[in-house]
């Protein structure tokens, strides 16, 4: 793709042509990406090859950062409200005017609540040095990520056996002899390097389970397909468990030295026999006795993803924790074509980035979302943020009087919507930091518009991994419209609160100085590749003794001592799901390969390509209520309803609709996105504060709709 100009030689420098290596920034993967500019344009986009694994590969929506870049629909100068909230009326406000408004309201909410009374949340992932030091500069706890509706199910369940976050488990499909996956849509809810690897995986003879309620492209390319039950994987993976002790195929040698709690592992499993799942799953018994003949002659290479959006129920921590107990059952940690435990610069010998954090002072409240106290299995360092809500609405531990979403947009990311907005009703201020018109920064009391990804360089990135390393996001163009990078905004909040010197540095060079200092890399070299990898090859410890899991025990803690402490079970008894039945349906959703999340669908060349989102229903549950393919139905939940067309087909489960994420925006400015399909988070009422109680994760996949033939429809 390109802006019409063909590209001069790649990688070379002349007058008005540069090479600019940086990272992709249309999902929150955050390839790495080589950008060419030409005359103070972005002329080509590819992925960067000095990382071999990905190549020059992007996915379309990377491909289409130009049209992004170049489209004006999207904020260009700070705006202040004038209208009431979610109004639409704006005045244009400088960057001084904003962020003195800005500044006042918080200074009055430290004055009436203390800093705590402020909160952030954010994506998450990298950069969060920058944010969570802007808070405890501030004396708030409260910083969040937006995971609590993406994969904190399977984060908190992975540090409750293995003692590390869910980022911190690889998974070397590369060399995996099969992969299974629950509900992971490997190649159209995509990641580029980890969807190249699971192509070339399969066909290099890789086996995959893939295990959805509906046929996802991953399904079809897969050499298994499991029509699960909606939210029934738990009782799945309880009877394979049980299949796996039954056989005795598991790693008797890995399982003596690095796991504790078999008994109550067998305890658990002992009547969930293969026929027993079968009634819960609709998975045949034979079919897991197979299975398990077939894994076992695979292992130890062997990959059981615990999931990451999987299916988010009240049990959906337990599905997450009983894949990752699979994948210590065949031996496959630490092992090629298996799971590998990310490492720190630390772990291969480096000096890792220095934290920014440490310049700030140390905060000691709570979190007012609980996580870490009142909730002891949630991890404290990026907390819960529907809880936060909750907090915000209630007063309860503490006032929450100012709120700042960046890179986030919870009107979007969150069930109901309508629920969330009573929350954000009690606020003294909420500000949106986004680089477009979000349904959260509509409903803002002020925008401020970050630089776009080719507009600012951010903080340095530091990834553990099998090989850790750091990497860089640089400035490749000037900002088009008066826009500005975090660092910069979030600083100059600080300087007006005259709140400390932590964010004190005149240019991006200089923090990144900070942040290198002792690395033995430098500014150069990282600008030189856009990535400095800290170790030669990947590298795995040593499965006799060198494992280091973070755990009370030092192993995989099948009984968790810190689910123990929180009053919970470490593997719960399966609850079913009630059955649904006549007009009713488990409401499920995903991706497409071409639309992330609700940010774009107004692009330019990504909205010509994207259908209206249509809803997948069973053949015989349609047939059963008079509906046709393709015809329009009405699709309902508490009083929000809306008109969708049917997409009628054999390969869902019966007891599920499935629709795609992201459609049904309402912000007038996106003229192409504006109204475009409809919105599942608006069908998903009664959810934002139901949640899986060990995980944190909102149960979104409970929501129950409505579906009925359209009045109007023809006979
Ligand atoms: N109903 C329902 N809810 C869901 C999901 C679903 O499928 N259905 N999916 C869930 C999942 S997996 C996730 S991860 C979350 C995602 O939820 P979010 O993280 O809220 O979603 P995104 O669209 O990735 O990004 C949020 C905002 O960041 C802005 N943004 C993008 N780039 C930049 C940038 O460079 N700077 C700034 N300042 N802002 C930027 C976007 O414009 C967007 O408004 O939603 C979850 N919620
Ligand atoms: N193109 C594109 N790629 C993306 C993103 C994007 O927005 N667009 N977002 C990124 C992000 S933030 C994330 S978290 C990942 C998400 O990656 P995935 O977790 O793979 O996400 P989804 O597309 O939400 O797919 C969820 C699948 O789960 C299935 N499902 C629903 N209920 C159940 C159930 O009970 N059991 C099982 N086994 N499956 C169930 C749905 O039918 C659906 O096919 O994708 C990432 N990649
Ligand atoms: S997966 Fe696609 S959109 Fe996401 S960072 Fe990579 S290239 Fe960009
Ligand atoms: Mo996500």
């Amino acid at each position: 793709m390109s802006s019409g100009k063909a590209p001069n030689v790649r990688g070379v420098d002349s007058p008005g042509h540069r090479t600019v290596y940086s990272m992709c920034g249309m999902c929150a993967t955050r390839c790495p990406i080589e950008v060419t500019v030409e005359d103070g344009r972005v002329a080509w986009l590819q992925g960067n090859p000095n990382d071999k694994a990905i190549g020059a590969s992007l996915c379309a929506r990377g491909a289409a950062g130009i049209p992004f870049e170049y489209d004006d629909e999207r904020p260009q100068t700070p705006l202040i409200r004038t209208g009431p909230r979610g109004g639409g009326q704006w005045r244009r406000a400088s960057w001084g005017e904003a962020l003195d408004y800005v500044s006042d309201k918080l200074r009055e909410v430290i004055a009436e609540m203390g800093g705590k009374g402020i909160a952030l949340s954010d994506r998450g992932g990298a950069f969060t040095d920058l944010t969570k030091t802007f808070l405890a500069a501030l004396g708030s706890p409260n910083y969040v990520d937006h995971d609590a509706s993406c994969g904190r199910n399977a984060h908190n369940a992975t540090r409750s056996l293995y003692g590390v976050g869910r980022t911190a488990v690889t998974f070397d499909i590369k060399n995996a002899k099969h992969v299974v996956l629950y509900g992971r849509n490997l190649i159209e809810s995509l990641k580029v390097k980890e969807a190249k690897e699971f192509m070339g995986a399969l066909a290099n003879g890789t086996r995959c389970t893939y295990i959805d309620p509906r046929a996802s492209l991953t399904a079809c390319k897969a050499t298994r397909y499991w029509r699960v039950r909606p939210n029934s994987d738990y009782a799945l993976n309880l009877g394979i468990i049980h299949e796996v002790l039954k056989q005795g195929v598991y790693d008797k040698e890995f399982v003596a030295r690095w796991v504790t709690g078999m008994d109550y592992l067998t305890e658990a499993v002992r009547d969930t026999t293969p026929e027993w799942q079968e009634q819960h799953t609709g998975i045949p018994a034979d079919e897991i006795r197979a299975f398990v003949r077939e894994i076992a002659a695979d292992a130890p290479h062997v990959i059981f993803h615990p999931g990451w959006m999987t299916a988010r129920h009240k049990q959906s921590f337990y599905v997450s924790r009983t894949a990752l107990i699979l994948n210590a059952l065949m031996g496959s940690i630490e092992v090629k074509g298996g799971c590998i435990l990310a490492k720190s610069p630390e772990d291969v010998g480096r000096k890792g980035l220095k934290k920014l954090t440490d310049r700030a002072p140390k905060v000691t409240e709570k979190r007012a979302d609980g996580a870490g106290w009142k909730h002891p299995s949630w991890d404290p360092a990026a907390g819960i943020v529907h809880q936060m809500f909750a907090a915000m609405e209630t007063g309860d531990p503490y006032p929450i009087g100012a709120y700042i979403a960046y890179r986030h947009d919870p009107l979007t990311s969150l069930p109901d919507p309508a629920a969330l907005k009573k929350a954000l009703d009690k606020l003294k201020l909420l500000v949106a930091i986004d680089v477009n018109y979000s349904e959260t920064a509509w409903y803002a009391d002020v925008i401020l518009p970050e630089s776009t990804y080719l507009e600012r360089a951010n903080v340095l990135a530091q990834n553990a991994g099998a090989k850790p390393n750091f990497s860089l996001r640089d400035q490749a163009v000037a900002p088009r419209f008066d826009s500005r990078p975090a660092w910069w905004i979030f600083r100059e909040i600080l300087h007006r609160l005259d709140a400390g010197d932590a964010l004190d540095f005149e240019t991006i060079e200089e923090l990144w100085d900070y942040q290198l200092e002792g690395t033995g890399v430098t500014v150069a070299q990282m600008r030189e590749k856009g990535i400095v990898s800290l170790a030669d090859a990947p590298f795995l410890w040593d499965r006799k003794e060198g494992i280091k899991f973070k755990t009370p025990s030092g192993k995989v803690e099948i009984e968790s001592e810190a689910l123990k402490k929180a009053g919970l079970p470490s593997l719960a008894p399966f609850e079913p799901m009630p059955k649904v039945t006549d007009d009713k349906f488990y409401l499920l959703f995903g991706r497409s390969a071409i639309i992330t999340h609700g940010q774009s669908l107004n692009n330019p060349v990504l909205n010509g390509m994207a259908l209206e989102n249509p809803l997948w229903i069973h053949t015989d549950r349609a047939r059963a209520l008079g509906i046709a393919d393709g015809e329009e139905v009405l699709i309902s939940s508490n009083g929000h309803s809306a008109y969708m067309k049917a997409h009628v087909t054999p390969w869902i489960h019966p007891e599920a609709v499935f629709m795609l994420h992201g459609y049904g925006r309402t912000v007038p400015l996106l003229t192409r996105a504006c109204g475009l399909g409809v919105a599942d988070q608006r069908l998903q009422h009664g959810k934002l504060y139901e949640f899986d109680l060990a995980g944190g994760g909102n149960a979104m996949t409970e929501a129950v709709v409505r579906v009925q033939r359209h009045q109007g429809a023809k006979a």
